[in-house]
């Protein structure tokens, strides 16, 4: 699926801003035929739950209705026009001037819907009748609590169920015939790139021919061949991008140019050897973060200054990659990452998977309810990583994508549920780039069914933490077998670290090495790099999390998660300091 973008043949307008909004009363039906009576006004892209000051409104499960009258120019008559969702969260329903044309399940991933032409007006009305209901079927995973005539999700993950239009809606014009895709697919030989672009095209049309840019906005060359050869090619590389542009002109008849889009795309080559991870060749170490899409008041929505505020704090730290935990980031992001050349391990919402989840990893040993008995999200799964793959399958700072997160593993059914999943991302990716599901603790080497689907083994540990807490040295010896365990097992597989962490109080201090203060925080990942870095198939530490986040009340979280690096309003904990440290050298 493309990107917005205006180009000679195209005209995005772009609807974010202030926009109508309502929480119907129990019972109450929104008339379609008439504006939102008694709407309240809400900032979109954003959450809504942040924006008001009502806590009733703030938890609200259910239904929630937005509205936006605009204007469409009478120049784009003759044109096909598309209105572009970026992310509605989770559900969305969507009525244009009084009828209903289409609607999108998952809370993520762009949708979009064409506007017939006799539906079209010069003064507009867009209505979204969205719903935040997460449960069994949905991704994240939840259960669906209904108390006295009132819907409550029990998330079985650990961050708030922020709803909403999170990115900006968009309407973009396109010609009658247009391109409706593009993949950028090559092969590397020595210094040389191969570049066969597919391309997908709706209507009748002559030919295309493409342009491609260097990073300069020089043109390198300008063919008809479907195939053509960037000699010298100049690779995106870790932390130093360098992003060709292809210029796709479609051809009418007479050489008209009917269509136009310009895809930006990096050539770089990945390879699993002998349990290391390469890129270019290199052998890769993922230094970085599990991060989140969550800032106050805004919740996720998309922030372009926060997302660039958040690159530069990871360039400080002199990370070198990141994963979009615990689902699809936004484009933007994405482009941002790509440009910044941070290496981006690309999540699917399927988090939740384990049913009675205890964010407190060591009380989930009671459960003996099978996951796999109760979810019915496979269909959902599917179309999260066959939307994902085809949203961000140009991005060169994708090299992996990562199908769960934390299932129940352990549990019978565990394989059969994932096998087809991570068939399909092998199946729907051209470059085939690495599959991997960050694993929990309670899938021990001796239990887990999965790692022997995926390509890098992804730890989420927290010795010294959930387990054996406050005792490093004991944390060490167990973290140490642990490792051990694993390699032993799977000697041909790399191994990394996709989250390990500390809940620390910013400003909370001691000498005696307490938890939840810094001190212990950087107590914490001293003692576990003291034996990662001893094991030559690991491959890379992501820790948990970039930044403070909230989460829903419970009795383990006081004002959301603490394990940033960052506080939510990223000012450094100790720990930054000592990664920043650390990483320069590594
Ligand atoms: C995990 C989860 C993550 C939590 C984290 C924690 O294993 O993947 O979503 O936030 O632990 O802090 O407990």
């Amino acid at each position: 699926m493309l990107y917005p973008l205006n180009t000679e043949t195209r005209i995005v307008i772009d609807l974010s801003g202030i926009w109508k909004f309502k929480i119907p009363d129990e019972g109450e039906k929104v008339a379609l035929d008439v504006p939102l009576t008694n709407p309240i006004q809400m900032a979109v892209p954003g959450s809504f739950n942040d924006q008001v000051a009502n806590a009733e409104l703030r938890e609200h499960v259910g239904e929630i209705w937005y509205e936006k009258d605009f204007t469409i120019s009478k120049m784009l008559n003759d044109q096909r026009l598309v209105i572009r969702f970026g992310s509605v969260t989770h559900q969305g329903k969507v009525y244009f001037n009084g009828e209903y044309v289409g609607e999108h399940v998952g809370g993520f991933t762009p949708f979009e819907i064409e506007i017939a032409s006799e539906k079209l007006n010069i003064q507009n009305n867009l209505k979204l009748c969205l719903s935040n209901i997460l449960d069994n079927k949905t991704l994240p995973n939840a259960v669906l609590q209904k108390k006295n005539n009132k819907k409550k999700v029990i998330p079985n993950f650990d961050f708030y169920n922020y709803s909403g239009i999170h990115r900006p809606i968009k309407i973009y014009s396109t010609p009658k015939t247009y391109i409706n895709d593009i993949t950028v697919t090559y092969d590397v030989d020595g210094n040389n790139a191969s570049v066969k672009p597919k391309i997908d095209v709706k209507g009748d049309y002559d030919r295309v021919s493409y342009e491609l840019y260097d990073d300069q906005k020089q043109l390198l060359l300008n063919t008809d061949q479907n195939e053509f050869l960037i000699e010298n090619v100049k690779r995106w590389q870790p932390r130093n991008a360098y992003l060709y542009q292809l210029k796709v002109n479609l051809h009418g008849v007479t050489g008209e140019i009917i269509d136009t889009y310009t895809e930006e795309f990096g050539v770089r080559t990945l390879k699993i050897e002998n349990n290391k991870f390469y890129i270019n060749d290199k052998p890769f170490y993922f230094k970085g973060f599990g991060k989140h899409e969550d800032f106050p008041v805004i919740g996720r929505g998309l922030n372009e200054a926060v997302n660039n505020g958040d690159f530069n704090l990871m360039k400080w730290t002199n990370a070198n990659s990141l994963r979009t935990a615990h689902y699809p980031y936004s484009e933007e992001f994405m482009y941002m990452a790509d440009r910044e050349g941070f290496v981006v391990i690309d999540e699917v919402p399927g988090v939740g998977l384990f049913n009675k989840f205890n964010v407190d990893v060591s009380k989930n040993k009671d459960n003996n309810v099978n996951t796999w008995d109760i979810v019915d999200s496979s269909s959902n799964h599917k179309q999260v990583i066959e939307e994902l793959i085809s949203r961000d399958k140009n991005h060169p700072c994708v090299v992996s994508w990562a199908v769960g997160n934390e299932p129940a593993g352990h549990q019978e059914g565990a394989r059969k549920y994932f096998e087809p999943l991570v068939s399909l991302a092998k199946e729907l990716d051209w470059e085939k780039r690495a599959v991997v599901i960050p694993n929990i603790i309670n899938a021990d080497p001796d239990k887990d069914e999965l790692t022997g689907l995926v390509d890098i083994i992804c730890l989420n540990r927290y010795y010294g933490w959930y387990i054996n807490h406050g005792e490093l040295e004991e944390a060490k010896v167990n973290l140490k077998r642990e490792m051990e365990k694993w390699h032993e097992k799977y000697p041909d597989k790399p191994i990394m670290f996709s989250e390990f962490g500390a809940d620390t109080i910013s400003g909370f201090n001691s000498v005696y090495g307490t938890p939840f203060t810094e001190e212990y925080q950087v107590d914490y990942f001293n003692a576990n790099f003291e034996v990662l870095d001893k094991l030559s198939y690991f491959i890379g530490e992501h820790v948990w999390n970039f930044a403070d986040f909230e989460t829903h009340p419970t009795v383990r979280r006081v004002d959301g998660n603490k394990k940033g690096i960052f506080t939510r309003d990223r000012k450094p904990k100790s720990i930054a300091h000592y990664l920043k440290k650390r990483w320069e050298n590594k």
